[in-house]
């Protein structure tokens, strides 16, 4: 055994920085396995991220880089605020953890009350889990079990939608809509049925918010249900805003109508908020913004504002009241996580809780909003984009693919965007997503088109 101490690691980064090639620092980049990482590309010339402050990353090599993505669309109240920082390190030093199955923490029922307060409808109890993966399993779990608890055991098929992204539990890949993220792992789960995706380009081209054509394509639902009769359907699962797949906004009426067919045929339906909770389209959620209230509701990211991990479900009063029945010292949902409520998340997510609420960021979200579309669009007609979509504090930017390389425009706009305009940007595929902390400033937001249009224009 050889224990590496951090100097030999700090070393042969700086080593890397300078030039030399991964393979002659093999003992430090080689064994972290990058999570949706091309990872010998990244290891050839990595993106290492060493600070943070507000709405900038310090690289590695010192550079401040422009956070474009908020992180991975979670640091909405932008990085390393003060006030949550103090929070996480007094938490750690007056309880770093006390379990939550049979005991708790003050913190973890006042962070339930807080959330609750903010959701809309009669969302009122949270279950608590680490991540946003974990919180689409806890809501599918729900919702079988929900019909199980009833006697309506029968009901046991989930429908998600194409291109939808829930996350990579195994429940998550099932429901969701990504090839890619599904092929290589067997046969998931059985039962799951999917609703067609929401985006047409030659209906939908450059739309502002909720493109008009669309809301009809929520009736496929009621050709599922003839298909597998609603006797058969526990719920449907959508994210109001598909985020991972490009940016994708709910056609005008089209939510409200999935609305009233689940309502109708008795399927639960659930919203993944785990992108477009708190602010990121200018309402506490997304649910509020379209003014339609799901059965369970998850989030996860920007709850903490990425500082520490932290997700969950919300639940309706309705579904969490069918469980609390049968003998009182029973469990009445066997779930849970060794980490739901953390007590550092709990403080982290007060402290962002407050954050939010004290700087209006959800309103101020709101309120940029219209400068932030007009930045983004102005980008119409800049060499091989195809398509622009912007909601909220989000955009989405379609390239031209290569002739027989798909991605690689993409990618290289993203390496190009941090190595040389100190912008960091996410993409999939070859469309760029754009989605700053909720702090961002106007003059912030011309920096960023200014500097994703250079990118553009160097990719091209
Ligand atoms: N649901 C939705 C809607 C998400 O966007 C998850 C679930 C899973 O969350 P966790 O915490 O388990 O990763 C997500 C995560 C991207 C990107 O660039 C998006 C996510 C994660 C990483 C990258 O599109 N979303």
């Amino acid at each position: 055994m050889h224990w590496l101490n951090d100097g030999d690691i700090a070393m042969s980064l700086a080593h890397d920085q300078a030039g030399r090639s991964a393979a002659s620092a093999p003992n430090d980049l080689e064994a972290f396995w990058m999570p949706f990482t091309a990872n010998r590309a990244f290891k050839a010339r990595p993106r290492v991220i060493a600070g943070a402050k507000d709405m900038h990353y310090i690289a590695n090599d010192g550079r401040k880089i422009l956070d474009g993505a908020a992180g991975l669309w979670c640091c909405n109240a932008g990085h390393n605020r003060d006030a949550i920082v103090a929070a996480i390190q007094q938490q750690a030093a007056e309880l770093d953890y006390a379990p939550s199955f049979q005991f708790s923490h003050p913190k973890a029922f006042a962070v339930a009350s807080r959330l609750a307060a903010i959701a809309p409808g009669d969302l009122d109890h949270v279950f608590f889990t680490n991540s946003g993966s974990e919180a689409v399993d806890t809501a599918l779990k729900i919702a079988l079990a929900y019909w199980n608890v009833q006697g309506k055991g029968s009901k046991t098929r989930l429908i998600g939608r194409e291109r939808g992204y829930h996350g990579v539990g195994f429940g998550g890949i099932s429901v969701g809509g990504i090839v890619s993220n599904r092929k290589l792992y067997g046969t998931l789960l059985a039962g799951v049925d999917h609703l067609p995706h929401t985006y047409n380009r030659a209906e939908q081209a450059y739309a502002r918010g909720e493109p008009a054509w669309g809301a009809h394509l929520a009736d496929e639902l009621e050709r599922l249900v003839a298909l597998h009769d609603a006797s058969t359907i526990a719920a449907v699962i959508v994210e109001p805003m598909a985020g991972s797949t490009g940016v994708l906004a709910p056609p005008k009426g089209y939510l409200q109508r999935l609305r009233e067919i689940c309502d109708k045929h008795g399927i639960l339906l659930i919203f993944d908020e785990v992108i477009t909770g708190f602010g990121r389209l200018g309402a506490g959620f997304a649910a509020e913004r379209f003014g339609v209230v799901p059965d369970i509701m998850t989030f996860a990211k920007g709850v903490t504002s990425g500082a520490v991990p932290m997700g969950g479900c919300f639940v309706r009063k309705t579904v969490f009241d069918a469980f609390m029945q049968g003998p009182d010292r029973a469990v009445e949902l066997p779930h849970g996580y060794t980490y739901s409520a953390h007590p550092l998340a709990c403080a982290a997510a007060l402290a962002t809780l407050d954050i939010y609420r004290d700087e209006g960021l959800f309103e101020r979200a709101h309120a940029l909003e219209p400068a932030w579309a007009d930045a983004i669009h102005a980008l119409r007609g800049e060499p091989n984009v195809e398509d622009i979509r912007t909601i909220g504090i989000v955009a989405g930017i379609d390239l031209k693919p290569r002739d027989g390389a798909p991605g690689s425009r993409a990618y290289e706009a993203m390496e190009r965007a941090f190595h040389e305009y100190d912008l960091m940007i996410r993409i999939t595929g070859d469309t760029l997503a754009l989605s700053p902390p909720l702090i961002v400033g106007e003059a912030e937001i011309g920096e960023i088109a200014d500097k994703v249009r250079k990118v553009i224009r160097a990719v091209a």
